[in-house]
């Protein structure tokens, strides 16, 4: 019998390979990875709080291969076959984001780890949306567009072989999983020739620039690959000197001292050539489709924190707004966010966010409240990461990345059913998964302390 690769090994694998391709077709994007990882290496010589608490959690090893990429589709089969594609690298589908409510027609989930020690290991997520052509008023451009999408094939036969093999086998062997890599590779890459006549993408583009993105093409290229920083707004400081222009509003909440969620900011990075099937090799448009971000992540909150959020961010931003949120934004946010709790204490006790419990070796009684362990020295709590997407941030990305304007409005419908039913499983809620996190943590925290009172 072969010894089978783990799913965190081919996704640190593929993770891998992903970046060297971004790297060669984004020049920009190698100079936002030195500056991010400066950035970092300044933030830890700083806070040597921060680099040990970020030890003790596990965290430190997977900061600098920590990213996340996004991609488009345009069909169910399309997305039902990514599904499978990552379910080899150990990622499920977690959390449902509808972006039409942002003037985007797509609806979203992030395909990524879910155990604890598969996301220390490598936490590679990918933003994946699903076009939703019913959202296109035209009906004659709408059944163009489906035909166009019916007759691409995405992914490789050998990806295809080789997702049918790992679900058979239960695995992929060492040879296998590399191979898988290079096959998979292949559907993320960019491909300069469109696939319709410059007519047809004009005329796509008129509907929505994002039509002709995720029609007009061979594939889904991977739209951008964002690293992690831990320090937003120095990494967002130190961009123009590296020839980076980012856009002026941070995506999510304000500076805080605990941050919370996800912090992000992106740039345009390409205008790409696009050489059209019968002009005769000649180039003939441009196509802006790839870009670059950065984002900082904070705590991951509760159902009451994520509510209290949205309610604080709604009486800033006027959603039709998002991305370009003019002039004053900074302060207002600020301002408005005085009313969350800025402590990891207060945010514990009143319920606002996820810790991972730990018994430190202290003895007590296993059975006290948490919060007297907590002050007694038994337990320690670390911030649980938030792993996910905002789906407001998300709308302020695509919108800045579209080419700026452009607001089209779309009926609001959440659709995560018909989402699921297209993706051919049901997503993670991603709050019952930190919720379960936190949960085990205190289990395994309590255990240990009564093990060591029986010893
Ligand atoms: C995805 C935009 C969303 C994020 O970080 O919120 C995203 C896209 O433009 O395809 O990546
Ligand atoms: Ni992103």
């Amino acid at each position: 019998m072969t010894a089978f690769v783990a799913p965190d090994e081919i996704r640190g694998r593929f993770a891998r390979a992903m970046s060297e391709m971004y790297r060669q077709e984004v020049p920009q994007y190698g100079s936002l990875i030195a500056l991010v990882a400066q950035v970092n290496g300044e933030v830890l010589a700083r806070q040597p709080q921060l680099e040990q608490a970020m030890a003790r959690a596990g965290e430190l090893d997977r900061l600098d291969v920590e990213r996340h990429g996004a991609i488009r589709v345009g069909t169910a089969e399309e997305l039902a076959t990514l599904r499978r594609l990552f379910a080899v690298m150990g990622m499920e589908a977690v959390g449902y984001y509808d972006l039409s409510v942002a003037g985007v027609p797509v609806h979203s989930t992030a395909f990524r780890p879910v155990a604890q020690a598969a996301l220390n290991r490598n936490p590679f997520r990918v933003f994946t949306s699903l076009l939703r052509l019913e959202l296109i008023e035209d009906a004659a451009l709408r059944a163009q567009a489906a035909a166009i999408l019916a007759q691409r094939r995405i992914f490789s036969d050998g990806a295809l072989a080789l997702i049918a093999r790992c679900e058979q086998a239960g695995g992929l062997s060492d040879a296998e999983a590399d191979a898988f890599v290079a096959e998979a590779l292949e559907t993320f890459r960019w491909h300069s020739e469109a696939t319709v006549d410059a007519e047809t993408y004009e005329r796509l583009h008129r509907a929505h620039r994002l039509v002709a993105d995720v029609v007009c093409f061979k594939g889904p290229h991977i739209n951008h690959l964002t690293p992690r920083t831990l320090d937003i707004d120095a990494a967002q400081a130190g961009m123009p000197a590296r020839g980076m222009d980012a856009k002026d509003v941070v995506e999510g909440p304000p500076r805080r001292a605990c941050p919370i969620l996800l912090r992000q900011t992106s740039f345009k990075a390409l205008e790409e050539t696009v050489r059209f099937p019968g002009d005769g090799g000649v180039d003939h448009g441009t196509h802006t489709a790839r870009f670059g971000e950065i984002e900082q992540r904070g705590v991951a909150l509760t159902r009451k924190g994520r509510a209290l959020y949205d309610q604080l961010l709604a009486q800033v931003r006027d959603m039709a707004g998002a991305g370009s949120a003019g002039a004053g934004y900074a302060e207002r946010l600020a301002t408005a966010f005085e009313a969350f709790p800025d402590s990891h204490d207060a945010l514990r006790q009143q319920g606002l966010a996820f810790y991972r419990y730990v018994a430190t070796g202290v003895a007590a009684d296993a059975d006290t409240a948490v919060e007297d362990l907590l002050a007694a020295g038994a337990l320690r709590a670390e911030p649980i990461v938030y792993e996910d997407f905002l789906p407001v941030s998300a709308a302020g990305i695509f919108q800045s990345n579209l080419g700026g304007e452009e607001q089209k409005r779309y009926q609001a419908n959440q659709a995560q059913q018909a989402f699921e039913a297209d993706l051919g499983a049901s997503v993670h809620d991603e709050i019952a998964l930190y919720q379960t996190l936190q949960d085990e943590s205190l289990a395994a925290a309590r255990a240990a302390l009564r093990q060591a009172a029986a010893a």
